[in-house]
């Protein structure tokens, strides 16, 4: 039994949403493992009928999730002209990820399709990498503050707020999962003090894995080799904001930040939620043209995290053989709604199972 908590947040999420859930249900129908949901209206819906973003008691409701289901579904929160700024992204989004403890946001970054990515000469062999994202410290710590606000000498400190305990954990996950994924090499990605916390665990913990080569590297250098040398870059742990820039060049390099998935972890937990990388894309509300593909393919790392490899290679496979269609919204350069690629992922999917 797959239980999911289905939230999909603000902005396209209403739009992309459904054609992951849908996905999920012919997979279920195709596969035959049992399925079951519910949805969740925190963020613009509840906002739009309550004035709220989340019912006054959503901490506990989220820190009860895994009591009553095995993962969970988010769409986006962050930006969208119908509810005050940020407030979704504030309560719910990091709600989950802290909440929940789920401290590592692992981000990977696959070519789908040779076409698409827009390094020259770079194929499906070169680009083939993870980004694993410290999901609950750094710049999302919560830590700092204002002083003066209002007053010419308004001032913000929003400090890179990094726990020892917090960064050994996200490193140790890197390296547990480069080995689980039969990887080379773990990258540390940062740019802290010579002797940091980032560098100085990241030098302890790869000698306890003396067969997965280690490298620290900048994260600009990061940033530079993904684009110029993807074929070097292969598992990537970098602190929350580093993780979250680089992890949209890996959206880049793959054709479209469209396509990447992610999924939220802590490796003592029964329990995960999974997400599209991207936001709520406030330019394109309401147009039905938003690719739908990140948060299907994030619907394919549950399914694979629960345990059903065959369904979720089915998604993927269907996922590449709708690009290959040329279904594909005008991220990729197509001109599909949202609804017509999410209908033709679920005709591939059925095609693929003989139906
Ligand atoms: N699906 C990931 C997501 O919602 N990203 C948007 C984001 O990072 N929001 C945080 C913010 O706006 O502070």
């Amino acid at each position: 039994m797959v239980r999911i908590a289905v939230i999909p947040g603000d902005g396209i999420s209403h739009e992309i949403m459904p054609e992951a859930v849908k996905t999920l249900e012919t997979a279920h129908e195709l596969y035959e493992f049992a399925l079951d949901y519910e949805t969740y209206d925190f963020g613009v819906e509840h906002y739009l009928k309550t004035g709220q973003v989340a019912p006054d008691d959503i901490d506990d409701f989220i820190t009860g999730l895994p009591s009553t289901f095995d993962a969970a579904l988010f769409g986006a929160g962050g930006i969208d002209p119908r509810v005050p700024s940020g407030e979704s992204a504030q309560v719910v989004l990091r709600g989950l990820r802290r909440g929940l403890d789920l401290y590592a946001n692992v981000r990977p970054c696959r070519l789908l399709n040779d076409d698409l990515t827009p390094l020259k000469g770079k194929t499906s062999d070169d680009i083939d990498f993870v980004v694993i994202r410290e999901n609950t410290e750094g710049y999302e710590s919560g830590t700092g503050g204002t002083f003066k606000v209002g007053t010419p000498l308004e001032s913000e400190i929003r400090p890179e707020h990094n726990t020892y305990a917090g960064v050994r954990r996200v490193i140790e996950f890197a390296f547990d999962f480069a080995e689980q994924r039969g990887r080379k090499q773990v990258a540390v990605a940062e740019k802290g003090l010579p002797n940091g916390l980032w560098s100085r665990l990241f030098e302890v913990i790869s000698a306890q894995h003396p067969d997965i080569e280690s490298r620290h590297v900048h994260v600009d250098t990061m940033a530079y080799l993904m684009i110029t040398a993807p074929e070097l870059v292969d598992v990537v742990v970098a602190e929350n904001r580093a993780g979250d820039i680089l992890s949209d060049v890996g959206g880049a390099v793959q054709g479209s930040r469209g396509l990447a998935p992610a999924g939220c972890f802590n490796a003592e937990k029964d329990f995960a939620y999974f997400e599209p990388v991207h936001g709520t894309a406030p330019d394109i509300i309401g147009q039905g043209i938003a690719n739908p593909m990140a948060a299907i393919m994030a619907a394919k790392m549950l399914l694979d995290y629960k345990g059903h490899p065959e369904a979720a290679n089915a998604i993927e496979q269907a996922v590449r053989a709708t690009i290959d269609s040329g279904t594909v919204t005008s991220d990729l350069g197509g001109s599909s709604s949202t609804a017509q690629v999410g209908e033709a992922v679920r005709e591939a999917l059925m095609k693929n199972a003989g139906r």
